[in-house]
């Protein structure tokens, strides 16, 4: 009797650290990469088993539950106004439809909304300019948000038309759940393509769960 009660507080003490570590030190590092692999129209497209991708190719926002505001959806490149991402794995521009903002209204945004919520966001972005900003929602409140400056390598964010430091596939992962993505510039243009939304098991939470699952087995073995 007495050792069913000491084995439930011991399994009680353990669960509560467990937990402690899952959600009390859980803190939102975001990490940016730049990897991505081709699709079948050698364009740069997100590596992410599993993710959902939004091509833009059907002339539609796809698989976003809904978009507004100030965008547009084209091909090619228009002085002045949009020019197409330069994919440099295939040393070529995206020949597909991609999205660029604003349009037609100079300072402008647009807002994606996925439908359901993740924590990892891809895009080919380029070219990449200092006056574009991506932000992510959950709800009406932003989450995080990132300019073209602080994510460019080095942080040249010229608009660039071929260089791969402003054209290049960015991912983010770790980011906090959110519902929408908002793509602002306050001027032409931000393009983009093959945006791509999943849920991925963050590293840290993986490391922590084994780490609290280990313990478990170890105490465990110690009390039988
Ligand atoms: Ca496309
Ligand atoms: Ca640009």
């Amino acid at each position: 009797m007495e050792m069913n009660f000491r084995l439930a507080l011991l399994w009680t003490k353990v669960l509560v650290a467990t937990a402690a570590l899952l959600f009390g030190v859980h803190t939102h590092a975001v990490v940016i990469t730049y990897d991505s692999v081709l699709d079948s129209d050698n364009v740069s497209t997100s590596a992410v088993a599993g993710a959902t991708v939004v091509d833009f190719n059907d002339n539609t926002c796809g698989a976003y539950a809904a978009c507004s505001g100030d965008f547009t959806i084209v091909s090619g490149s228009s002085r002045g106004l949009y020019a197409a991402p330069f994919v440099t794995a295939a040393n070529s521009p995206d020949t597909t439809n991609y999205l660029s903002v604003p349009n037609p209204i100079r300072n402008g945004s647009a807002l994606f909304e996925l439908g359901t919520t993740a924590n990892y966001f891809g895009l080919l972005w380029g070219s990449i300019d200092r006056y574009n900003s991506i932000a992510f929602l959950s709800g009406a409140s932003v989450v995080a948000s990132f300019t073209g400056q602080s994510i460019t390598r080095p942080s040249a964010a010229n608009g660039n038309q071929t260089a791969p430091s402003t054209n290049t596939y960015v991912n983010f992962f770790d980011l906090p759940s959110f519902d929408a993505v908002r793509l602002i510039s306050t001027n032409f243009a931000f393009e983009s393509d093959n945006h791509a939304f999943a849920t991925v098991p963050e590293p840290g939470t993986l490391s922590l769960l084994a780490f609290g699952l280990l313990g478990l087995v170890l105490i465990r073995r110690r009390v039988q």
